[in-house]
C-alpha cells in the first residue's frame, strides 16, 4: 500500500491493529448466516435445475453477496442514496437476485429459450444485463438506488462506463462531493491484473472533472483456480505490482473467513465515504467448479481440484460455527435454508407463466419522461435547428469577450477573440464559433454540454479557446460559456487523463444517465479512437440492439488527409460505416417522415459536415431529435482556418435546418442539362474539388455535390441529384484510400438507389495498406492525380460497369 498521508495510515492502523476490534452482535451474524444462504442456494437452485446451462456460478465466493451487502449497508449508514454498481460474469445473476433483488421469476424465464423477445434488437446474454431498482434499505430503513450496468464480456470494459455514469448522477443531484452517489466496481483477478482499462479507470479518480470521490473495488480472487489454466498465463505478481498501480490501499481478507470478510468491507466503504478515495477489497477465496459449469477443471488442474473437492462450503463451516456458540439452532438454520429454497420454487413456478421477455425490464438507466409509456419516441419529427439572430450575436459578442475584471489575457489570444469580434458583426462564423454557438444555445435552453478529451479546452489544433488563462496569476482561469446567460445550464469542458478507452468508455457512462445533455468526446486526432475500439464496438455501436438502451454521445473525430503521415490522417471512416446497420441493398419507401425514421432506425449517425453552420445544425440536432442515437462527427483540421470555411449567420437562424446533403448550387446547378458531370463527394475534398474546377474553367460541365449525412445513407436527396442531371456521369470522390474512407459504403447505395442504371466511377487514391504517406511530396502527387481523373471528362470513356 503506497499512502503517504498520516491521518489515512493512522486511520487504517487504527481499524485493524486496534484489539478486539472485530466484535459481531448475534443479530449481525444472524443476518450474515442468512445472506449466505440465500448466496449460497441461489447457485444450488440454478444448478438444480437448468444443470447444463452457463451461469458463472459463485460457488468458492459464496461471500461475495454479504460482502456487497455490507458495503451498501455501510454506505447507506453514511449518507449514500445511488449506489452504480459494475462487474463481470462471476456470480452476476446471484448479485441480481440477492443484492439488487431483481423479481426472481424474470431471472429464471431468461434461462427459457423459447420465450420470444418483445423488444427489437438482438439481445443479449443473461449474465450481461443490467438493471435498477429503488428500494429500502433493510438495515437502514433508508431509500436506496441501485443499478447494475449491462456489460459486455470484454471484461474490465464496463469500469468506465459505471464511472461515467456515477459522475453524471453526482453532478445531477450537485454532489460534488460524492456524499450520495457512489460507484462499486467488481473484479476478477486475472482481468484485473491483466486488462489495462483497469488502471485508466483508476487514473481517472484523480481529476477533478472525471473523479466520483472513491470507488469501493472488490477482486473475486480466486487466482489458485486459473494458477495452471492453459487458458493464460498467471498475471504478473499479484497483488503487490497491482497494489502499485492502483495507488489505492488494497485490504486482503480470507473469504472462507465470513465475519472478517464483512468487517473488511465495512472498513472499506467507511473508507470510502470518509476521505472519498478507492479502495481494493481483495476476497482471496477458490473457484469450486471450472471456468463456467459445463468446464471440468480436472482436465488441467488435476491435483489442485482435487483439493478444493475437499474444501467445505463456506455456509457449512459458518453455520457449524454459529450453531456451536448457541447464536443459532440447527431447526433455525434448516428453516432459513428451506425458507428460501421456498421462495425460489414459487418464482420459478411464476416465471414459467411468462410468454414474453422484455429486455426493457432490465434498462439500468431509465430516462422518465422522456420516451412514452411504452418506451417509443413522443414525436417522429424533428423541429428546425436554427435560432434567432439576436441569440447568435449574443453568442458570438460574449465568445469574443472576456467576462473577468482585471484578467489579462495572452496577446496571441486577444487576436483570436477580435478575430471572432469581427465575424459576428459580420455575420459569419468559422468552426469555432459555430461551435460555440451550437453549444451556447444548447445551454440556453437547459441542456447541460459536457466536452471531454485530451487538450480540448484549448483545442488540440489552437482554435477553440473554452478557458481563458489570466497570464499574470497563477491558475486563475475563466470559461466564457458559462457566463452566457444567468439561468443556463452548466457547461463543462475538461482535458482528460492521456486515455482513450478509459475516457470514452466514462463519457459514453455519462451520456446514459440523463438525455437531455449533450456529451462530446473529442480524439486528439480521430486516428486514435482505435485505442478505444471496445467502446465503439461493444457499447457505441451494438448498445441499443443489445440492451434497449438509447445513448447520444457525440465523437469529435479530426480526420482529413494533410500531407502529415500515416497517423495523423484518418479516423477510419470506413470502420464505422461497415458497422451502420441500415441495409444497402434495400429499396427504401420515401415515407413523409424518412428523414427522421432512418434516423429512428439506425444504431449511429455518421456525418462529414463540409460547412460551420452545418456542424452547427448537426450539433443542436442531436439534441431535438425525440430519441437518442450516437453520432460520428469526422471534424475538419485544415479547414478550421480555410478561408472559404464560414458560414453566414443566413445558415443557422430560424428555420434553418441540418442539410444532409448539400447540392451543387452554382452555374452547373442552373442548367443541368449541360452538366456532363456530376461529382459526389464529402468534407474537405469539396474545398480542394472547387478550386480545381475553377482552375480548369468547368464550372457550368461539371457539378458537385456534397454528402453531409453519409449514414444514415439520404437515399431521397442522392436520388433528387442525381435525377437533376440526367446526362452527367456520375463519380464519387474521395481523398482516402480506395480501400477505405466512403466509397464501399455508397457505391451499393448508390446502386440501390440508382436502380443499376447509372454507375458511380471512383476518384481518389489507390488502395495502401497505411492510411496515408509520410511523404509531403507522395501526398501532393497523389492528391493532383486524382484531382485530375475527377476533372477529365474523358477518363471513363468506354469503359462498363
Ligand atoms: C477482454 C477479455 N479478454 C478475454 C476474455 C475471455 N475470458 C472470459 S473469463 C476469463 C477469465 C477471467 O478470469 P478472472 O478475471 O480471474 O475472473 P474469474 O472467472 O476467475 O472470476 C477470460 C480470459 C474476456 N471475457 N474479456
Ligand atoms: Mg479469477
Amino acid at each position: 500500500m503506497f499512502i503517504n498521508d498520516v491521518e489515512q495510515c493512522q486511520w487504517i492502523r487504527q481499524k485493524f491493529e486496534t484489539p478486539g476490534v472485530m466484535q459481531f452482535s448475534s443479530e449481525e451474524k444472524r443476518r450474515l448466516l442468512a445472506r449466505l444462504v440465500r448466496s449460497m442456494r441461489f447457485e444450488d437452485f440454478l444448478a438444480r435445475k437448468w444443470s447444463s446451462e452457463k451461469r458463472f456460478g459463485l460457488e468458492g465466493c459464496e461471500v461475495m453477496i454479504p460482502a456487497l451487502k455490507t458495503i451498501i449497508d455501510k454506505s447507506s449508514e453514511m449518507g449514500i442514496e445511488n449506489v452504480i454498481l459494475g462487474m463481470p460474469h462471476r456470480g452476476r445473476l446471484n448479485v441480481l437476485a440477492n443484492v439488487i433483488r431483481k423479481d426472481l421469476e424474470q431471472i429464471f424465464c431468461q434461462f427459457d429459450p423459447k420465450l420470444e423477445a418483445a423488444d427489437e434488437g438482438s439481445g443479449d446474454v443473461k449474465y450481461h444485463l443490467g438493471m435498477y431498482h429503488e428500494r429500502i434499505n433493510r438495515v437502514t430503513n433508508r431509500n436506496i438506488t441501485l443499478s447494475l450496468v449491462a456489460n459486455p464480456s470484454h471484461l474490465e470494459a464496463v469500469d468506465p462506463v459505471v464511472q461515467g455514469k456515477t459522475k453524471a448522477e453526482q453532478f445531477y443531484r450537485g454532489d460534488a462531493q460524492g456524499k450520495k452517489v457512489m460507484s462499486i466496481l467488481v473484479h476478477g483477478d486475472a482481468a484485473f491484473a491483466g486488462q489495462g482499462v483497469v488502471y485508466e479507470t483508476f487514473h481517472l479518480s484523480d481529476l477533478p472533472s472525471y473523479t466520483t470521490n472513491g470507488t469501493v473495488h472488490v477482486v473475486v480472487n480466486n487466482q489458485i483456480g486459473f494458477t495452471t489454466d492453459p487458458r493464460m498465463a498467471r498475471s504478473s505478481p499479484y497483488p503487490t505490482d497491482v497494489a502499485r498501480v492502483v495507488n489505492a490501499p488494497i485490504f486482503h481478507v480470507n473469504a472462507d473467513d465470513p465475519e472478517a470478510v464483512i468487517y473488511v468491507c465495512s472498513v472499506a466503504a467507511e473508507w470510502r465515504n470518509t476521505f472519498n478515495k478507492d479502495v481494493v477489497v481483495d476476497l482471496v477465496c477458490y473457484r469450486r467448479r471450472g471456468h463456467n459449469e459445463m468446464d471440468e477443471p480436472m482436465f488441467t488442474q488435476p491435483l489442485m481440484y482435487k483439493q478444493i473437492h475437499k474444501q467445505v462450503p463456506v455456509l457449512k463451516r459458518y453455520a457449524d460455527k454459529l450453531i456451536a456458540e448457541d447464536t443459532v439452532t440447527l431447526q433455525e438454520f434448516e428453516e432459513e435454508i428451506a425458507k428460501y429454497d421456498r421462495i425460489c420454487e414459487e418464482a420459478y413456478g411464476r416465471s414459467k407463466d411468462k410468454k414474453i421477455l422484455h429486455i426493457k425490464h432490465w434498462l439500468d438507466s431509465p430516462w422518465p419522461g422522456f420516451f412514452t409509456v411504452d418506451g417509443e419516441p413522443k414525436s417522429m419529427t424533428c423541429p428546425t435547428t436554427g435560432i434567432p439572430e439576436d441569440v447568435l450575436t449574443h453568442i458570438g459578442n460574449v465568445a469574443s469577450s472576456v467576462p473577468l475584471e482585471d484578467f489579462k489575457i495572452h496577446t496571441g489570444l486577444s487576436r483570436i477573440l477580435w478575430g471572432r469580434a469581427d465575424m459576428t458583426k459580420k455575420r459569419e462564423v468559422d468552426w469555432a464559433l459555430a461551435e460555440y454557438m451550437a453549444f451556447g444555445s444548447l445551454l440556453k435552453e437547459g441542456i447541460h454540454v459536457r466536452l471531454s478529451g485530451q487538450d480540448v479546452e484549448r483545442g488540440t489544433f489552437s482554435h477553440r479557446h473554452h478557458v481563458l488563462h489570466d497570464q499574470e496569476v497563477d491558475r486563475r482561469t475563466c470559461v466564457p460559456m458559462n457566463h452566457l446567460w444567468p439561468d443556463q445550464a452548466p457547461y463543462t469542458v475538461c482535458n482528460s487523463s492521456l486515455s482513450e478507452y478509459g475516457v470514452l468508455g466514462f463519457e459514453l457512462g455519462y451520456a446514459m444517465a440523463s438525455p437531455n445533455a449533450l456529451v462530446l468526446w473529442e480524439a486528439q486526432f480521430g486516428d486514435f479512437h482505435n485505442t478505444a475500439q471496445c467502446i465503439i464496438d461493444q457499447f457505441i455501436s451494438t448498445g441499443q440492439a443489445k440492451w434497449v438502451r438509447h445513448n447520444g454521445i457525440v465523437l469529435l473525430l479530426p480526420h482529413g488527409m494533410e500531407g502529415m503521415g500515416p497517423e495523423h490522417s484518418s479516423a477510419r471512416p470506413e470502420r464505422f460505416l461497415q458497422m451502420s446497420n441500415d441495409d444497402s441493398d434495400a429499396y427504401p419507401a420515401f415515407s413523409e417522415d424518412f428523414e427522421v425514421r432512418q434516423l429512428y432506425d439506425c444504431n449511429w449517425i455518421v456525418v462529414n459536415c463540409s460547412t460551420p453552420a452545418n456542424y452547427f445544425h448537426v450539433l443542436r440536432r442531436q439534441i431535438l431529435l425525440p430519441f437518442r442515437k450516437p453520432l460520428i462527427i469526422f471534424t475538419p483540421k485544415s479547414l478550421l482556418r480555410h478561408p472559404k470555411a464560414k458560414s453566414s449567420f443566413d445558415q443557422m437562424i430560424s428555420g434553418t435546418s441540418f442539410q444532409r446533403v448539400i447540392p451543387e448550387d452554382g452555374v452547373a446547378a442552373r442548367a443541368p442539362e449541360q452538366v456532363r458531370r456530376l461529382i459526389f463527394c464529402t468534407g474537405k475534398v469539396y474545398y480542394d474539388l472547387v478550386k480545381e474546377r475553377s482552375n480548369q474553367c468547368l464550372d457550368d460541365q461539371v457539378a458537385i455535390t456534397r454528402l453531409e449525412q453519409i449514414s444514415p445513407f439520404p437515399f431521397d436527396l442522392i436520388k433528387r441529384e442525381a435525377e437533376k442531371y440526367p446526362g452527367a456521369e456520375l463519380v464519387w470522390c474521395q481523398e482516402e484510400h480506395k480501400n477505405m474512407g466512403y466509397y464501399d459504403y455508397i457505391n451499393p447505395r448508390f446502386m440501390t438507389i440508382l436502380k443499376r442504371t447509372r454507375p458511380i466511377w471512383y476518384v481518389g487514391r489507390d488502395p495502401a495498406a497505411a492510411p496515408a504517406t509520410g511523404n509531403r511530396n507522395a501526398h501532393l502527387v497523389s492528391l493532383k492525380k486524382f484531382l485530375d481523373t475527377a476533372f477529365n471528362l474523358k477518363a471513363f470513356e468506354g469503359k462498363t460497369f
